[in-house]
């Protein structure tokens, strides 16, 4: 039979003070150096790792675009067509309607010529006149335009739904599709757009601002208004839209902006 062994155990030393601090310092620094290694290992990392694909998007690091892409689509999932943006009574909104820069749409324009231009994934290529898409059901929205500047307003806008407009022309099948591209008659301002924000309930395709025709320098004679994007997607002087299941080439995506710039 074998005796328990009593284990001697040693006496816990008491620290002196100074030997306390001494601990704590090394505690402290080794934390402080394995930290800022991995900081700095992290960083090494995402300098050194490839640039993203040139395409609709370009200029950042493919693991930047990979968790961007990830957090779009987190967005996406939880976007729905039956949450609206919230809307003000007409006497809130401004009289004096802020305005921003006019890529595409600065030059003249002839009235008489303009045609809203819409390509399908078909191939097959309509065109409408004002006075056609003036005859459609009309919806007003008073909302608050935000630009991504940093401001925000107020603004009462008419038109017609871009819904009601695809219903209208029978261009339902082409709500299928991921993405509706919208450009300017000259191509220098074009956006792209994720279906469901397309269709959404509140997106117009806009003719009336504060109950009257779009003066120029807001987009006349048809605009894009989609409050659920920044201002940066709410192109003026639409001239043509094309569906699509590749992204359509961006303005502001190509210069580094968010693609979806939902709000
Ligand atoms: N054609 C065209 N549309 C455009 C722009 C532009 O430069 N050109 N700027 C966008 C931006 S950044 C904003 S904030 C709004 C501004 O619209 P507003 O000038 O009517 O205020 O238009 C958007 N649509
Ligand atoms: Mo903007």
């Amino acid at each position: 039979m074998k005796k328990p062994v009593q284990k001697n155990k040693k006496p816990k030393k008491e620290l002196t003070i100074d030997q306390k601090i001494n601990r704590r310092n090394f505690i402290s620094f080794t934390t402080f150096a394995v930290l800022g290694g991995a900081a700095f290992g992290g960083w090494r990392w995402l300098y050194n790792s490839p640039l993203e694909t040139p395409g609709i998007t370009a200029g950042t690091r493919a693991p930047l675009r990979r968790a961007l892409n990830k957090t779009e689509l987190a967005f996406r999932r939880i976007f729905s067509n039956n949450n609206l943006v919230k809307t003000y009574p007409k006497s809130m909104a401004a009289k004096n309607v802020r305005h921003n820069t006019d890529i595409g749409s600065d030059s003249k324009i002839d009235m008489d010529a303009w045609r809203l231009n819409v390509n399908k994934s078909t191939g097959e290529k309509l065109q409408f006149t004002i006075d056609q898409i003036k005859s459609l059901p009309k919806t007003e929205l008073v909302f608050s335009f935000k630009c991504v500047e940093g401001w925000d307003q107020i603004q009462y806008w008419g038109g017609v739904k871009f819904i009601d407009f695809i219903n209208h022309f029978g261009l339902q099948d082409q709500t299928q599709l991921g993405y509706v591209g919208m450009e300017t008659p000259d191509k220098g301002y074009y956006v792209g757009l994720d279906m469901s924000s397309a269709i959404h309930p509140q997106t117009l395709l806009a003719y009336e601002l504060n109950a009257e025709p779009i003066p120029f320098k807001h987009g006349q004679p048809l605009r894009l208004i989609i409050p659920v994007k920044y201002g940066i997607k709410n192109l003026k002087r639409i001239g043509t839209i094309n569906f699509s299941n590749q992204r359509p080439r961006d303005y502001w995506a190509e210069e580094g902006y968010d693609y979806y710039s939902g709000l």
